[in-house]
Protein backbone atom coordinates (compact mmCIF):
# COMPACT_ATOMS: atom_id res chain seq x y z
CA UNK A 1 0.00 0.00 0.00
CA UNK A 2 0.91 3.35 -0.81
CA UNK A 3 1.54 5.31 1.95
CA UNK A 4 0.97 9.17 0.59
CA UNK A 5 -2.35 7.84 -0.92
CA UNK A 6 -3.51 6.11 2.67
CA UNK A 7 -2.78 9.42 4.22
CA UNK A 8 -4.55 11.14 1.41
CA UNK A 9 -7.35 9.30 1.95
CA UNK A 10 -7.37 9.56 5.43
CA UNK A 11 -7.60 13.36 4.92
CA UNK A 12 -10.12 14.21 2.77
CA UNK A 13 -13.14 14.31 4.64
CA UNK A 14 -16.14 12.86 3.56
CA UNK A 15 -19.11 15.21 3.43
CA UNK A 16 -21.44 14.58 6.52
CA UNK A 17 -24.58 13.31 4.34
CA UNK A 18 -27.60 11.32 6.16
CA UNK A 19 -28.31 9.04 2.67
CA UNK A 20 -31.26 6.32 3.10
CA UNK A 21 -31.92 3.67 0.75
CA UNK A 22 -35.91 2.28 0.73
CA UNK A 23 -36.47 -0.57 -1.45
CA UNK A 24 -39.92 -2.55 -0.83
CA UNK A 25 -40.05 -6.10 -0.14
CA UNK A 26 -40.58 -8.36 -2.79
CA UNK A 27 -43.02 -5.88 -4.29
CA UNK A 28 -45.36 -7.35 -7.11
CA UNK A 29 -45.93 -9.78 -5.61
CA UNK A 30 -46.72 -8.44 -2.69
CA UNK A 31 -49.01 -5.93 -3.61
CA UNK A 32 -50.75 -9.01 -5.35
CA UNK A 33 -50.79 -10.81 -1.82
CA UNK A 34 -52.29 -7.73 -0.36
CA UNK A 35 -54.76 -7.84 -3.52
CA UNK A 36 -55.49 -12.08 -2.60
CA UNK A 37 -55.76 -11.88 0.95
CA UNK A 38 -56.16 -15.65 1.03
CA UNK A 39 -53.13 -16.31 -0.95
CA UNK A 40 -51.38 -14.84 2.17
CA UNK A 41 -48.69 -17.30 3.56
CA UNK A 42 -48.59 -19.10 0.66
CA UNK A 43 -45.57 -18.95 -2.07
CA UNK A 44 -46.70 -16.54 -5.33
CA UNK A 45 -44.94 -15.64 -8.37
CA UNK A 46 -45.54 -13.01 -10.85
CA UNK A 47 -44.60 -13.41 -14.53
CA UNK A 48 -44.92 -16.70 -16.48
CA UNK A 49 -47.97 -18.95 -15.94
CA UNK A 50 -49.12 -22.17 -14.37
CA UNK A 51 -48.73 -24.11 -17.59
CA UNK A 52 -45.03 -23.15 -16.90
CA UNK A 53 -43.93 -20.58 -19.99
CA UNK A 54 -42.31 -17.55 -19.56
CA UNK A 55 -40.03 -15.93 -16.68
CA UNK A 56 -40.76 -14.91 -12.61
CA UNK A 57 -40.81 -11.32 -12.71
CA UNK A 58 -40.37 -11.79 -8.63
CA UNK A 59 -41.59 -13.94 -6.04
CA UNK A 60 -42.84 -14.09 -2.42
CA UNK A 61 -40.31 -14.97 0.25
CA UNK A 62 -42.37 -17.95 0.75
CA UNK A 63 -41.46 -18.91 -2.58
CA UNK A 64 -37.45 -18.24 -2.22
CA UNK A 65 -37.28 -20.55 0.94
CA UNK A 66 -37.94 -23.27 -2.45
CA UNK A 67 -35.24 -21.71 -4.22
CA UNK A 68 -37.51 -19.64 -6.51
CA UNK A 69 -36.07 -16.31 -7.63
CA UNK A 70 -36.67 -12.78 -9.90
CA UNK A 71 -35.76 -13.94 -13.37
CA UNK A 72 -36.25 -17.52 -12.94
CA UNK A 73 -37.69 -19.60 -15.84
CA UNK A 74 -41.78 -20.45 -14.56
CA UNK A 75 -41.19 -24.20 -15.46
CA UNK A 76 -38.28 -25.03 -13.21
CA UNK A 77 -39.99 -22.85 -10.20
CA UNK A 78 -42.36 -24.96 -10.74
CA UNK A 79 -40.39 -27.75 -10.45
CA UNK A 80 -38.97 -26.46 -7.34
CA UNK A 81 -42.22 -25.72 -5.84
CA UNK A 82 -45.22 -27.96 -7.41
CA UNK A 83 -47.75 -25.53 -4.96
CA UNK A 84 -46.49 -22.08 -6.47
CA UNK A 85 -49.35 -19.48 -7.18
CA UNK A 86 -48.10 -17.95 -10.50
CA UNK A 87 -50.20 -14.40 -11.41
CA UNK A 88 -50.26 -12.21 -14.53
CA UNK A 89 -48.29 -8.89 -13.69
CA UNK A 90 -50.48 -5.61 -13.40
CA UNK A 91 -47.77 -3.14 -14.17
CA UNK A 92 -50.71 -0.26 -14.04
CA UNK A 93 -51.50 -1.67 -10.33
CA UNK A 94 -47.68 -1.75 -9.68
CA UNK A 95 -47.36 1.94 -10.62
CA UNK A 96 -49.54 3.95 -8.70
CA UNK A 97 -48.93 1.90 -5.57
CA UNK A 98 -45.20 3.20 -6.62
CA UNK A 99 -46.41 7.34 -6.97
CA UNK A 100 -47.90 6.40 -3.24
CA UNK A 101 -44.77 5.87 -1.65
CA UNK A 102 -43.08 8.33 -3.41
CA UNK A 103 -45.75 10.91 -2.18
CA UNK A 104 -44.68 9.38 1.22
CA UNK A 105 -41.09 10.27 0.49
CA UNK A 106 -42.26 13.78 -0.58
CA UNK A 107 -43.34 14.31 3.10
CA UNK A 108 -39.61 13.89 4.57
CA UNK A 109 -37.80 15.73 1.73
CA UNK A 110 -37.35 16.52 -2.17
CA UNK A 111 -34.04 15.26 -2.65
CA UNK A 112 -35.27 11.89 -3.73
CA UNK A 113 -33.71 10.03 -6.69
CA UNK A 114 -36.01 6.90 -7.63
CA UNK A 115 -34.09 4.46 -8.81
CA UNK A 116 -37.00 2.23 -10.07
CA UNK A 117 -40.64 1.51 -8.90
CA UNK A 118 -39.86 -0.19 -5.78
CA UNK A 119 -36.67 1.56 -4.88
CA UNK A 120 -35.86 5.08 -4.07
CA UNK A 121 -32.53 7.01 -2.65
CA UNK A 122 -33.32 9.87 0.20
CA UNK A 123 -31.23 12.43 0.92
CA UNK A 124 -32.28 13.42 4.73
CA UNK A 125 -29.00 15.61 5.83
CA UNK A 126 -31.13 18.82 6.47
CA UNK A 127 -33.14 17.09 8.69
CA UNK A 128 -32.80 17.17 12.92
CA UNK A 129 -34.27 13.51 13.50
CA UNK A 130 -31.60 10.72 13.17
CA UNK A 131 -31.59 9.51 9.35
CA UNK A 132 -32.96 5.78 11.44
CA UNK A 133 -35.19 7.46 13.10
CA UNK A 134 -36.55 8.72 9.79
CA UNK A 135 -36.33 5.62 7.87
CA UNK A 136 -38.49 3.99 10.72
CA UNK A 137 -40.93 6.71 10.15
CA UNK A 138 -40.70 6.77 6.27
CA UNK A 139 -41.48 2.64 6.29
CA UNK A 140 -44.77 3.06 9.03
CA UNK A 141 -46.00 5.51 7.45
CA UNK A 142 -45.69 2.79 4.08
CA UNK A 143 -47.13 -0.02 6.07
CA UNK A 144 -50.16 2.10 7.16
CA UNK A 145 -50.85 3.54 3.95
CA UNK A 146 -49.94 0.47 1.37
CA UNK A 147 -50.63 -2.76 3.91
CA UNK A 148 -46.74 -3.36 2.53
CA UNK A 149 -43.70 -3.69 4.12
CA UNK A 150 -40.40 -2.07 3.12
CA UNK A 151 -36.78 -2.17 4.13
CA UNK A 152 -34.16 0.68 4.69
CA UNK A 153 -30.98 1.46 4.49
CA UNK A 154 -28.81 4.27 6.24
CA UNK A 155 -25.37 5.47 5.54
CA UNK A 156 -23.16 8.41 4.52
CA UNK A 157 -23.21 7.88 1.21
CA UNK A 158 -25.24 5.96 -1.40
CA UNK A 159 -23.23 3.12 -2.02
CA UNK A 160 -23.52 2.22 1.50
CA UNK A 161 -26.69 3.17 2.08
CA UNK A 162 -28.16 0.77 -0.74
CA UNK A 163 -25.85 -2.41 0.56
CA UNK A 164 -27.71 -1.80 4.03
CA UNK A 165 -31.01 -2.17 3.05
CA UNK A 166 -30.26 -5.47 1.80
CA UNK A 167 -28.98 -6.49 5.32
CA UNK A 168 -32.19 -6.63 6.71
CA UNK A 169 -34.49 -7.79 4.43
CA UNK A 170 -37.69 -8.26 4.44
CA UNK A 171 -39.56 -5.49 6.63
CA UNK A 172 -36.09 -4.83 8.22
CA UNK A 173 -33.18 -1.57 8.06
CA UNK A 174 -29.59 -1.30 8.77
CA UNK A 175 -27.38 1.63 9.48
CA UNK A 176 -23.82 2.05 8.88
CA UNK A 177 -22.55 4.42 11.05
CA UNK A 178 -19.19 6.89 10.03
CA UNK A 179 -17.20 4.79 12.63
CA UNK A 180 -18.31 1.31 11.68
CA UNK A 181 -17.49 1.56 7.54
CA UNK A 182 -13.94 -0.11 8.31
CA UNK A 183 -14.81 -2.82 9.56
CA UNK A 184 -17.77 -3.26 7.58
CA UNK A 185 -15.90 -2.97 4.53
CA UNK A 186 -13.48 -5.28 5.78
CA UNK A 187 -15.27 -9.02 5.31
CA UNK A 188 -17.29 -7.51 2.74
CA UNK A 189 -17.55 -9.77 -0.53
CA UNK A 190 -16.42 -7.21 -3.46
CA UNK A 191 -19.48 -8.53 -5.12
CA UNK A 192 -21.39 -6.41 -3.41
CA UNK A 193 -19.60 -3.46 -4.54
CA UNK A 194 -21.62 -0.80 -6.77
CA UNK A 195 -20.83 -1.63 -10.37
CA UNK A 196 -18.75 -5.08 -9.66
CA UNK A 197 -21.11 -7.57 -11.55
CA UNK A 198 -19.91 -11.06 -13.10
CA UNK A 199 -16.61 -9.74 -15.25
CA UNK A 200 -14.74 -7.63 -12.60
CA UNK A 201 -15.74 -10.03 -9.95
CA UNK A 202 -13.81 -13.10 -12.05
CA UNK A 203 -10.82 -10.51 -12.18
CA UNK A 204 -11.02 -9.91 -9.22
CA UNK A 205 -10.66 -13.54 -7.96
CA UNK A 206 -8.21 -13.97 -10.29
CA UNK A 207 -5.92 -11.63 -8.24
CA UNK A 208 -7.19 -13.35 -5.31
CA UNK A 209 -9.30 -11.01 -4.25
CA UNK A 210 -12.62 -11.92 -2.49
CA UNK A 211 -13.41 -9.65 -0.10
CA UNK A 212 -12.85 -5.43 0.06
CA UNK A 213 -10.57 -5.92 2.78
CA UNK A 214 -8.30 -7.90 0.24
CA UNK A 215 -8.96 -5.13 -2.37
CA UNK A 216 -7.41 -2.48 0.02
CA UNK A 217 -3.92 -3.36 -0.04
CA UNK A 218 -3.80 -2.41 -3.79
CA UNK A 219 -1.99 0.14 -4.72
CA UNK A 220 -3.97 2.75 -6.65
CA UNK A 221 -1.53 2.76 -9.46
CA UNK A 222 -1.38 -0.87 -9.78
CA UNK A 223 -5.29 -1.02 -9.86
CA UNK A 224 -5.84 1.14 -12.62
CA UNK A 225 -3.34 -0.53 -14.51
CA UNK A 226 -5.11 -3.70 -13.40
CA UNK A 227 -8.87 -2.58 -14.36
CA UNK A 228 -8.17 0.50 -16.78
CA UNK A 229 -10.80 2.91 -15.68
CA UNK A 230 -12.68 1.27 -12.92
CA UNK A 231 -9.50 0.74 -11.06
CA UNK A 232 -9.48 4.21 -9.35
CA UNK A 233 -13.63 3.82 -9.00
CA UNK A 234 -12.40 0.69 -7.00
CA UNK A 235 -9.60 1.70 -5.17
CA UNK A 236 -12.65 4.15 -3.76
CA UNK A 237 -15.40 2.41 -3.29
CA UNK A 238 -13.66 -0.89 -1.47
CA UNK A 239 -12.85 1.62 1.17
CA UNK A 240 -16.33 2.83 1.58
CA UNK A 241 -16.15 5.76 -0.09
CA UNK A 242 -18.67 7.50 -2.62
CA UNK A 243 -19.06 10.92 -3.61
CA UNK A 244 -22.22 10.20 -5.97
CA UNK A 245 -25.27 12.98 -4.96
CA UNK A 246 -28.61 12.32 -4.92
CA UNK A 247 -30.05 13.50 -7.61
CA UNK A 248 -33.65 14.32 -8.01
CA UNK A 249 -35.04 13.40 -11.49
CA UNK A 250 -36.55 16.31 -12.95
CA UNK A 251 -39.93 14.92 -14.51
CA UNK A 252 -39.81 14.44 -18.18
CA UNK A 253 -42.78 15.32 -19.75
CA UNK A 254 -42.15 13.68 -22.83
CA UNK A 255 -40.09 11.02 -25.09
CA UNK A 256 -39.29 11.00 -29.09
CA UNK A 257 -37.17 9.61 -31.94
CA UNK A 258 -37.06 11.18 -35.56
CA UNK A 259 -35.40 10.60 -38.15
CA UNK A 260 -34.10 12.54 -41.02
CA UNK A 261 -34.04 10.61 -44.35
CA UNK A 262 -31.21 10.37 -46.81
CA UNK A 263 -33.65 10.83 -49.70
CA UNK A 264 -36.86 12.85 -49.07
CA UNK A 265 -39.74 10.57 -48.98
CA UNK A 266 -42.62 11.13 -52.06
CA UNK A 267 -45.69 9.20 -50.50
CA UNK A 268 -47.46 8.77 -47.76
CA UNK A 269 -47.15 4.69 -47.64
CA UNK A 270 -43.32 5.47 -47.54
CA UNK A 271 -44.07 7.84 -44.85
CA UNK A 272 -45.98 5.33 -42.89
CA UNK A 273 -43.56 2.53 -43.80
CA UNK A 274 -40.74 4.53 -42.06
CA UNK A 275 -42.87 5.25 -39.07
CA UNK A 276 -43.10 1.83 -38.04
CA UNK A 277 -39.50 1.49 -36.94
CA UNK A 278 -39.68 5.17 -34.67
CA UNK A 279 -42.96 3.53 -33.00
CA UNK A 280 -41.13 0.43 -32.31
CA UNK A 281 -38.01 2.02 -30.54
CA UNK A 282 -40.13 4.62 -29.03
CA UNK A 283 -42.14 1.62 -27.46
CA UNK A 284 -39.18 -0.10 -26.49
CA UNK A 285 -37.82 3.38 -24.68
CA UNK A 286 -41.17 3.78 -23.15
CA UNK A 287 -41.54 0.64 -21.29
CA UNK A 288 -37.65 0.04 -20.39
CA UNK A 289 -36.78 3.62 -19.34
CA UNK A 290 -40.57 5.29 -18.45
CA UNK A 291 -42.62 2.09 -16.93
CA UNK A 292 -43.41 4.66 -14.33
CA UNK A 293 -45.28 7.10 -16.29
CA UNK A 294 -48.66 7.29 -17.50
CA UNK A 295 -49.25 8.29 -21.15
CA UNK A 296 -51.39 11.20 -22.36
CA UNK A 297 -50.54 11.89 -25.74
CA UNK A 298 -49.51 10.22 -28.96
CA UNK A 299 -47.48 12.49 -31.24
CA UNK A 300 -46.22 12.43 -34.67
CA UNK A 301 -43.47 15.39 -36.05
CA UNK A 302 -42.78 16.00 -39.74
CA UNK A 303 -40.57 18.15 -41.48
CA UNK A 304 -40.97 18.87 -45.46
CA UNK A 305 -38.74 19.47 -47.48
CA UNK A 306 -39.02 22.87 -47.84
CA UNK A 307 -37.99 23.01 -43.37
CA UNK A 308 -41.80 24.01 -42.62
CA UNK A 309 -42.53 21.50 -39.76
CA UNK A 310 -45.59 20.64 -38.31
CA UNK A 311 -46.52 18.26 -35.49
CA UNK A 312 -50.15 16.47 -34.57
CA UNK A 313 -51.23 14.87 -31.50
CA UNK A 314 -54.12 13.20 -29.87
CA UNK A 315 -54.97 12.09 -26.41
CA UNK A 316 -54.18 8.19 -26.06
CA UNK A 317 -53.89 6.63 -22.95
CA UNK A 318 -51.68 3.01 -24.52
CA UNK A 319 -49.30 2.97 -26.93
CA UNK A 320 -51.06 1.84 -30.37
CA UNK A 321 -49.75 2.29 -33.76
CA UNK A 322 -53.11 3.10 -35.36
CA UNK A 323 -52.99 6.80 -33.60
CA UNK A 324 -49.70 7.24 -34.77
CA UNK A 325 -51.05 6.14 -38.76
CA UNK A 326 -54.18 8.73 -38.10
CA UNK A 327 -51.49 11.46 -36.63
CA UNK A 328 -49.30 10.71 -40.17
CA UNK A 329 -52.61 10.94 -42.35
CA UNK A 330 -52.99 14.39 -40.47
CA UNK A 331 -49.81 15.73 -40.66
CA UNK A 332 -49.15 14.42 -44.16
CA UNK A 333 -52.15 16.51 -45.82
CA UNK A 334 -51.05 19.65 -44.36
CA UNK A 335 -48.19 19.31 -46.49
CA UNK A 336 -50.18 19.69 -49.58
CA UNK A 337 -48.21 16.65 -50.85
CA UNK A 338 -44.87 18.11 -50.11
CA UNK A 339 -42.14 15.68 -49.47
CA UNK A 340 -40.66 14.64 -46.25
CA UNK A 341 -37.25 15.02 -45.06
CA UNK A 342 -37.82 14.06 -41.16
CA UNK A 343 -40.50 11.72 -38.90
CA UNK A 344 -40.86 11.50 -35.70
CA UNK A 345 -42.53 9.60 -33.21
CA UNK A 346 -43.39 10.67 -29.60
CA UNK A 347 -45.19 10.53 -26.33
CA UNK A 348 -46.26 13.47 -23.82
CA UNK A 349 -46.77 11.61 -20.42
CA UNK A 350 -48.93 12.87 -17.84
CA UNK A 351 -47.56 14.45 -15.01
CA UNK A 352 -46.77 12.89 -11.84
CA UNK A 353 -49.12 13.11 -9.09
CA UNK A 354 -46.77 16.74 -7.39
CA UNK A 355 -47.83 16.32 -3.62
CA UNK A 356 -48.16 20.18 -2.58
CA UNK A 357 -45.19 21.52 -0.81
CA UNK A 358 -43.42 18.87 0.55
CA UNK A 359 -44.21 18.92 4.17
CA UNK A 360 -40.29 19.02 6.11
CA UNK A 361 -39.84 17.48 9.04
CA UNK A 362 -38.33 20.56 10.44
CA UNK A 363 -40.97 22.42 10.15
CA UNK A 364 -42.64 20.80 13.16
P1 LIG B 1 -36.32 -5.91 -6.52
O1 LIG B 1 -36.36 -4.84 -5.47
O2 LIG B 1 -35.00 -6.35 -7.02
O3 LIG B 1 -37.04 -7.21 -6.01
P2 LIG B 1 -38.28 -7.38 -5.06
O4 LIG B 1 -38.81 -6.06 -4.60
O5 LIG B 1 -39.29 -8.24 -5.76
O6 LIG B 1 -37.70 -8.21 -3.88
P3 LIG B 1 -36.73 -7.73 -2.70
O7 LIG B 1 -37.52 -7.98 -1.46
O8 LIG B 1 -35.53 -8.61 -2.82
O9 LIG B 1 -36.43 -6.29 -2.92
O10 LIG B 1 -37.19 -5.47 -7.75
C1 LIG B 1 -38.39 -4.72 -7.61
C2 LIG B 1 -39.43 -5.16 -8.62
O11 LIG B 1 -38.89 -5.08 -9.93
C3 LIG B 1 -39.86 -6.60 -8.43
O12 LIG B 1 -40.96 -6.76 -7.54
C4 LIG B 1 -40.16 -7.04 -9.82
C5 LIG B 1 -39.32 -6.19 -10.71
N1 LIG B 1 -38.18 -6.96 -11.24
C6 LIG B 1 -38.18 -7.33 -12.57
O13 LIG B 1 -39.12 -7.01 -13.31
N2 LIG B 1 -37.14 -8.08 -13.05
C7 LIG B 1 -36.08 -8.46 -12.26
O14 LIG B 1 -35.15 -9.15 -12.72
C8 LIG B 1 -36.07 -8.04 -10.88
C9 LIG B 1 -34.93 -8.42 -9.98
C10 LIG B 1 -37.14 -7.30 -10.44
MG1 LIG C 1 -37.50 -4.60 -3.77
Amino acid sequence: MNPNAARMQAEAPAPLRKIIHIDMDCFYAAIEVREHPELHGRPVAVGGNPEGRGVLTTCNYEARKFGCHSAMPAFQALQRCPDLVLLPVRFDLYRKVSRQIRDIFAEFTDQIEPLSLDEAFLDVSHLNSSAASIAEEIRFRIRQSTQLTASAGIANNKMLAKIASDWNKPDGQFEIRRDEVDAFMRDLPVRKLWGVGGKTAEKLAAMGVETCGQLQRFELADLARRLKGFGAELYQRCRGHDERIVNPIRERKSVSNETTFREDLTSFEACLENLRPLFDELGDDVRSKHADRQLHKAVVKVKFSDFTQTTAEKLAGELDFTNYEMLLAEAWQRGGGKSVRLLGAGVRFKPLASPELPQQLEMF
